[in-house]
C-alpha cells in the first residue's frame, strides 16, 4: 500500500519540481522496503531461469562482465549467465592475491595513494565495437584514471591525479575509436588546484572541467588531451556520441542552482539541470590553433572566448545517465527527480544550434531550446537513472525509486515492459549494451540496495546484482549475484572478444635485471646497498639464502623463469610485510630497509607445485652491533 500511495503522491507532485520533501520521502524511504508483487513470479519461474542461467562443469560462459569495485578500488571480473566470479583486478588499492602494490613496479605506480574509488568500467572500442584490447576505469577520490591490458587483466598505467579535474566521476567512456576517454569534474573548486576562495564566491569563482584524455591507439598510453572550462555544476556522467553524433561528448550534471550547502534543498530548486554537449573535434581543432589558456599546467578551453563547442542542453532535474542510442540518433536523458526520460535527436540540436535557436546562456555557454531538440519523453517510472539497448531496438531504463527496469522502443517511445529489480538500481548493463552493436541477450541490474536477498552478516547487508534474460518479449529474472560493494557501472563483452596471453615470452621481458640461469642468480653489496638477482622455479628460490647488515637497503629482482601458463610463484617475507607474485616470464623488483635483525624465512605464497610447501629460504640479517663486535645483541 505504502508503494502505491508513494507512487501517487509522486505522480501528482513530480511536474512542479522542487518538491524536496516528497523526494526525500521516495528517495530514502523507498530503500528500506521490498516490492511484494514479484516473489511468486519469480519462484513460478525458478526452473526456466535454473536452466538460463547454468553453465556445466568445464564449460565456460559466453559473456563477462568487468564491473567496478567502487571504493574498494578494483574490478571484478564475473562469466554471464553464470555470474560466476572469476577474477579481481587491482587497480587503484594494494592486493596481496597478486602482490600488486607491494613491488617497485606497481608502488611507483600507485603513488602517495593506497585506495581509489573505481565508478564507470570503460572497454576500448574500434569503429564502435568492443575490441577487447583494453578496461580503463576512472577513480572518483583522487582524479585519476587507469588503464587496464586485456592482455593480461593487469593494470599499467595510472594517469593523474589529472588537473583541474576534482572528483573525476564523469567517466570513463570512450570515444568509438577510443580516441579520447571522457573526463569530468564532480565538484567544482577554484583553479587551478591550490587555489583558495572563499565558498560564498561559489557560483562565480568555482569552476568546473569537461575534458579528453587522450590515448595512443597503439600502446592505449594516455595523456592529457583537452579541457573545457564550465559553470560551477556537479558533472555527472557521459557518453560519446556515434554515427551522426560522432565527434560529440555528453555530460549530465546537477545543481545548476551552483548552490552549495546541503545541495538535496538547495540543489533541486530549479526545473531543469543540463547536458553539456561538447564538439570533441572542434575542441581538438581549438587546441591545435592555440586557442587556449594553460591553467594548471594543462590547455584549457574558456567557451567564453572559443564559441561553438560546448552548448547545454536542458534536461530532467537530478540527471544522472547520458547514453546515446546505437545508431547514434538519440540522446537519452533521465532526471532521477522526474519520471520521464527524455530522447534527444541529435540531427534537431544540430539545427537549433545553426538557426541559434537558444533560450540563455550561462557563463556564456548558449542554452538549447528543450523543445526544439527534444525527440520525445517516455514515460519510464521512478526515477530513471542510466538506459542500455538491445540488438532490436529496445532501450532498457534503470529506475532507481521505482525499484525496476523499464523496456522501451526507439522511436515509439512506448513502454513495453517492466520487470523489478530487488532494489534500488542505480546502473545496468546490458550486453555490449552501450555499443553500435548491441547484442541483447542479458541484462544485469546492479542494484544500490538489497535486503534479504542474502543470509545477513549484520547491519551491512550483502549487495545483489541480478542477471535478467532480455531475448524475449518479457524481461526474465535468472539470477541473483553477490557483488562487491559498491556497484557502479559495468559492461558486459562477448567472451571471444577477449585474446589473453598464456605466459610472458622470455624474449619479451625487458627488465634490466632478469636472469634466466641459476648460474647468474647472486647477491650482491655496494656499500650498504644489497642486491639480489633471484629466481624463482619450480620449486625453489635460487639464491634461497641472503644475508645482510641491519639497516641495508635491500632490492631483490625477482624473475619467474617458468614458461608454463599458470605457473606462478609468490614471494612472501616473515614481518616485513612483502608480498610479490611473479607470473611466468615475469620479474619484479622488491625494495626495503633490513631494519629488523634476525632470521626471517621468506616462502612462495602461490601454489605452484607437489613440492611448493619446499619453495623456501631465509633473510639473516645480522644485528648492528653483532658485525662490529661479533656479540649478539
Ligand atoms: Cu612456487
Amino acid at each position: 500500500m505504502e508503494n502505491v500511495r508513494k507512487k501517487i503522491i509522486f505522480k501528482g507532485m513530480i511536474s512542479t519540481f522542487g518538491l524536496i520533501g516528497i523526494l526525500s520521502l521516495t528517495l530514502f524511504s523507498g530503500c528500506s522496503r521490498k516490492p511484494e508483487v514479484e516473489k511468486g513470479t519469480e519462484k513460478s519461474s525458478t526452473i526456466g531461469a535454473a536452466v538460463a542461467s547454468y553453465i556445466a562443469p568445464g564449460d565456460m560462459d559466453e559473456y563477462y562482465l568487468f564491473y567496478s569495485g567502487g571504493h574498494s578500488g578494483n574490478v571484478f571480473v564475473a562469466g554471464i549467465p553464470s555470474m560466476r566470479h572469476i577474477a579481481t583486478i587491482p587497480v587503484f588499492s594494494l592486493y596481496p592475491s597478486t602482490g600488486y602494490g607491494f613491488d617497485q613496479e606497481t608502488r611507483k605506480m600507485l603513488g602517495e595513494f593506497t585506495w581509489g574509488d573505481v565508478h564507470h568500467p570503460s572497454l576500448s572500442e574500434t569503429n564502435g565495437n568492443y575490441d577487447g584490447r583494453w578496461l580503463f576505469v576512472n577513480d572518483n577520490a583522487n582524479n585519476r584514471m587507469a588503464r587496464i591490458d586485456l592482455r593480461d587483466f593487469k593494470t599499467k598505467q595510472i594517469l593523474g591525479p589529472i588537473p583541474n579535474v576534482s572528483g573525476y566521476h564523469g567517466g570513463a567512456f570512450v570515444t568509438p575509436n577510443t580516441e579520447y576517454i571522457l573526463a569530468a569534474s564532480r565538484f567544482s573548486i577554484p583553479l587551478p588546484k591550490g587555489t583558495y576562495a572563499p565558498i560564498e564566491q561559489y557560483a562565480t569563482d568555482y569552476k568546473g572541467v569537461v575534458a579528453g584524455i587522450a590515448v595512443d591507439p597503439k600502446t592505449g598510453e594516455m595523456s592529457v588531451g583537452w579541457q573545457i572550462l564550465m559553470p560551477p555544476f556537479d558533472y555527472d556522467l557521459g557518453d560519446a556520441g556515434k554515427g551522426p553524433s560522432y565527434g560529440w561528448a555528453f555530460w549530465t550534471s546537477y545543481n545548476s542552482e551552483r548552490a552549495t550547502g546541503k545541495l538535496e534543498v538547495t540543489s533541486t530548486q530549479k526545473d531543469r539541470d543540463y547536458i553539456a554537449a561538447v564538439n570533441w573535434k572542434a575542441a581538438e581543432q581549438a587546441i591545435q590553433n592555440g586557442k587556449f589558456k594553460m591553467i594548471g599546467g594543462v590547455k584549457v578551453i574558456d567557451p567564453k572566448e572559443v564559441p561553438d563547442i560546448v552548448y547545454l542542453i536542458p534536461c530532467s532535474k537530478s540527471p544522472h545517465g547520458v547514453d546515446v542510442s546505437p545508431d547514434g540518433k538519440y540522446i537519452i536523458g533521465s532526471g532521477k527527480l522526474q519520471s520521464i526520460t527524455t530522447a534527444f535527436n541529435m540531427e534537431k540540436i544540430l539545427t537549433a544550434i545553426q538557426n541559434k535557436d537558444f533560450t540563455g546562456n550561462e557563463d556564456g555557454i548558449p542554452v538549447l531550446n528543450y523543445d526544439a531538440v527534444k525527440e520525445a519523453e517516455v514515460n519510464v517510472g521512478l526515477g530513471p537513472l542510466h538506459t542500455q539497448f538491445d540488438d532490436k531496438g529496445y532501450a532498457y531504463t534503470s529506475l532507481y525509486v521505482e525499484s525496476a527496469i523499464a523496456k522501451w522502443k526507439l522511436g515509439t517511445w512506448e513502454v513495453v515492459d517492466k520487470i523489478p529489480v530487488s532494489y534500488n538500481i542505480g546502473h545496468l548493463a546490458a550486453a555490449e549494451g552501450d555499443t553500435i552493436n548491441p547484442k541483447g541477450k542479458y541484462l544485469v541490474a546492479l542494484n544500490k540496495l538489497s535486503h534479504g536477498r542474502h543470509i545477513s552478516v549484520g547491519p551491512s547487508q550483502p549487495e545483489s546484482s541480478q542477471l535478467i534474460d532480455i531475448s524475449g518479449e518479457k524481461m526474465k529474472l535468472l539470477y541473483d549475484a553477490f557483488t562487491e560493494p559498491e556497484p557502479h557501472y559495468a559492461q558486459i563483452i562477448k567472451a571471444d572478444k577477449l585474446k589473453p596471453i598464456e605466459v610472458y615470452k622470455k624474449e619479451d621481458n625487458k627488465h634490466p635485471e632478469a636472469i634466466w640461469d641459476v648460474k647468474d642468480a647472486k647477491v650482491e653489496r655496494n656499500e650498504n646497498h644489497v642486491t639480489v638477482k633471484m629466481i624463482a622455479v619450480r620449486s625453489s628460490f635460487e639464491p634461497w639464502k641472503i644475508e645482510v647488515n641491519e639497516g641495508d637497503h635491500v632490492t631483490i629482482h625477482l624473475t619467474n623463469i617458468e614458461q608454463t601458463t599458470d605457473m606462478l610463484h609468490g614471494f612472501g617475507l616473515n614481518e616485513y610485510n612483502i608480498n610479490v607474485v611473479v607470473d611466468p616470464g615475469e620479474t619484479k623488483t622488491i625494495e626495503f630497509v633490513a631494519n629488523k635483525p634476525g632470521v626471517h624465512p621468506f616462502y612462495c605464497t602461490n601454489f605452484c607445485s607437489a613440492l611448493h610447501q619446499e619453495m623456501q629460504g631465509y633473510l639473516l640479517v645480522k644485528p648492528k652491533q653483532s658485525a662490529s663486535t661479533g656479540m649478539i645483541r
